[in-house]
């Protein structure tokens, strides 16, 4: 028997649970966890909150409220979100119990003692105004590998990238806007680049890793792995076991990975064997699978192999990172802070847990980020989980219960039809659990509906509404089998929709049977099958409509949409408008500081044939050497204005922000007086 250690991504106790959450990590790792089970595999799932770092304290200040507050009402909130979508962890834990700091602070130390921690004085960042450091993301700034904006001070997320918070471009604090500056600390530094070569070979033996997981790893080995501080200037979080550590705590995504085990040994302890956890990180057989979303790659292929490398030879490595895509809503990216989401409790407010679990599974972003849309996810449950599988069953039923009086009948000789439906339903079990085992959740939901089309078809092929009169053998054969068929279905789609199938099974008096059993015709004649009710019930445009209005009128997105409209209204320019400005090309020709300033500068200029003289704020930003010689982009229709006595026609153009003032020029050699034209 396999032994397998499911871990999905400790989530941040930092708010609710959404629908991107359960799209990246949760719901394939649970799907993956049921299926296993029903295969009588050994396999524990084991999870969490994230409840240190930056994400966690940002949104205590934000609220006035303790970490400690939010960290206890988010996890509780999470929690009972998961287990009302039926997500099952054999242990949800959290980062800042007692057993978790214990164990973050020994493997921090064993990886010290191996020298792979050093001590390094370094730069960091401090906010003057909020008078501390900025870790990670306390500030924010220009991405310095693809140069998006507002990247964080720990991870960009746009490029997915592990940033140094000094690397960032144009860093500024992001609680007041405050230009940081730079200070000598120190702190601790988890020695990558003494790892490379043992991580490179790992990875490389990994045939079966999803290729955005390789290729980033492959990226970042091509760039060389650097050495990184692994510790912040913080009072929240798991405290550095070192003396002369005073103040200074693990960096988050030093101690949330050791979650993994800590959780692990929690669950064996509440089980009462202490000592199970060993046999899962330490027996060379168990597979261990990490569930996350892109976004933590570096940390599951890179960061957290190289600390457990570190910490003994005898613990386990991963064995497999079945990374997602994202998962966008309405074809934009989910964004909390601009609530744009679809939040799980909401959900479940108006909608059964099957219906999320079954849009989710048939649209993982497994390959490709995919997209969330309210009417396709009507159409895909109405039009599927209603109007195929639910009729499936319901005409089953209906027609047993008539004609039959509600007991499965006894069947005759199998003809050919017969025969390809009885094929089918033989491989089942091993088409679909392969497709389980490879990770591959979008195509097992697809052909486990595709069954169920089968079954209609076949309903429809047989007619035993015709066959009831004609050849009541041939109909009892036909009723049979749709019974079977529909058993089966109802142990293999557990996973996906477990709801759902309880009815079934229920209705037939079934226990759940194991995975590979369920490709056996299991019902026997004179089964009793009992009403299941509606299965799936059809989802209304109403309801679709209302949903729609609220994902847009909690969201500030409408707001900005709806700025955008009005200033279509009134506030757009003309071309005559630019016209009216003048803009030209100027060429400095000469420049000089204005006495008893420290900001203007007179710029003689030329137009054409024409000079002139204008005065600039821009001499903290450039020398009068610079200017000199420059083309520039000036109105010239400026009204002309007396600055400091000193007569300046026109406006020179310059785009700033709060660290840089940057010219307006030309970038072609183009002769000065030119009218700019659009
Ligand atoms: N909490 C990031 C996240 O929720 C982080 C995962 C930790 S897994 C060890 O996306
Ligand atoms: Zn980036």
């Amino acid at each position: 028997m396999n032994r397998i250690l499911v871990t999905s991504a400790l989530i941040y106790a930092n708010g609710p649970l959404h629908i991107g959450h359960l799209a990246g990590a949760y719901l394939p790792a649970d799907i993956y966890t049921k299926y296993n089970r029903l295969k009588g595999n050994d396999i524990i799932h084991i999870c969490g909150t994230d409840e240190h770092g930056i994400p966690v304290t940002i949104k205590a200040e934000q609220l006035g409220i303790s970490p400690k507050d939010i960290v206890d009402k988010y996890h509780k909130e999470i929690y009972k979100d998961f287990e009302n979508l039926h997500i099952d962890f054999d242990n949800f834990s959290r980062t800042s119990s007692p057993l978790h700091h214990k164990m973050a602070k020994e493997f921090f130390l064993k990886i010290h003692k191996k020298g792979l921690i050093e001590k390094k004085e370094g730069q960091q960042l401090y906010c003057p105004k909020c008078e501390r450091f900025l870790a990670d993301r306390y500030i924010e700034g220009e991405c310095p590998y693809c140069h998006s904006e507002n990247a964080r001070g720990d991870q960009c997320e746009v490029c997915g990238k592990w940033i140094e918070p000094t690397q960032l471009i144009n860093a500024r604090c992001k609680i007041c806007g405050t230009i940081p500056k730079i200070k000598k600390t120190y702190h601790w530094y988890f020695l990558l680049d003494k790892m490379q070569n043992q991580l490179e070979d790992w990875i490389e033996s990994k045939k079966t890793w999803k290729s955005n997981v390789k290729s980033f790893a492959k990226g970042w080995f091509k760039e060389g792995l650097k050495s990184r501080a692994i510790t912040r200037d913080m009072k929240w979080g798991v405290p550095v076991p070192l003396d002369d550590a005073k103040g200074k705590v693990l960096y988050v995504w030093f101690d949330a990975p050791i979650g993994y085990i800590s959780s692990t040994i929690e669950w064996a302890n509440e089980i009462g064997k202490p000592e199970l956890w060993k046999e899962y990180w330490f027996g060379k057989d168990t597979k261990l699978i990490h569930f996350i979303g892109k976004d933590n790659i570096v940390f599951h292929a890179i960061v957290w192999p190289a600390m457990l490398l570190g910490y003994n030879n005898e613990i386990i490595m991963p064995s497999e990172i079945p990374a997602n895509e994202f998962l966008n809503i309405e074809s934009r990216k989910i964004s909390t802070s601009r609530n744009w989401a679809i939040w799980v409790k909401d959900f479940l407010d108006v909608f059964p847990a099957d219906f999320l679990r079954y849009y989710l599974a048939a649209n993982l972003p497994e390959n490709s980020d995919m997209d969330f849309k309210w009417k396709e996810f009507q159409a895909k449950i109405n039009g599927e989980l209603a109007d195929i599988l639910g009729n499936l069953v319901n005409r089953t039923y209906v027609f047993i219960n008539r004609y039959f009086d509600g007991l499965v009948p006894e069947p005759d000789t199998f003809d050919n039809t017969d025969n390809k439906l009885i094929q089918s339903i033989n491989n089942a079990s091993e088409d679909i659990g392969s497709l389980f085992e490879k990770f591959h959740i979008r195509q097992a939901t697809f052909q486990l509906m595709n069954l169920a089309r089968e079954g209609n078809k076949y309903f429809d092929f047989k007619k035993p509404w015709v066959l009831i009169k004609e050849d009541k053998r041939k109909c009892a054969t036909t009723l049979y089998l749709l019974t079977n068929l529909i058993n089966t279905i109802s142990t293999l789609f557990t996973p996906i929709i477990p709801e759902g199938m309880k009815k079934i099974k229920n209705a037939l008096e079934q226990e759940n049977n194991s995975w590979d059993n369920a490709s056996k015709l299991n019902i026997k004649p004179r089964t009793r099958f009992n009403n299941p009710g509606i299965l799936y019930k059809k989802i209304d445009d109403k309801i679709i409509r209302r949903e729609e209005e609220r994902l847009m009128n909690n969201s500030n997105i409408e707001k900005e949409i709806k700025n955008n409209i009005e200033m279509t209204k009134d506030d757009y320019v003309t071309i005559e408008d630019i016209h009216k400005l003048g803009l030209k090309v100027a060429e400095i020709v000469n420049a000089e500081r204005v006495n008893e300033t420290d900001k203007l500068v007179k710029l003689f200029i030329r137009i054409g044939k024409e000079d002139r003289q204008i005065i600039a704020g821009i001499a903290k930003h450039y020398n009068i050497e610079e200017l000199i010689g420059k083309k520039i982009i000036i109105v010239s229709n400026m009204k002309p204005a007396k600055i400091r006595g000193i007569e300046s026609k026109g406006m020179l153009l310059a785009a700033s922000d709060t660290n840089t003032m940057s010219l307006l020029t030309v970038d072609r050699d183009i002769s000065s007086g030119v009218e700019i034209k659009c």
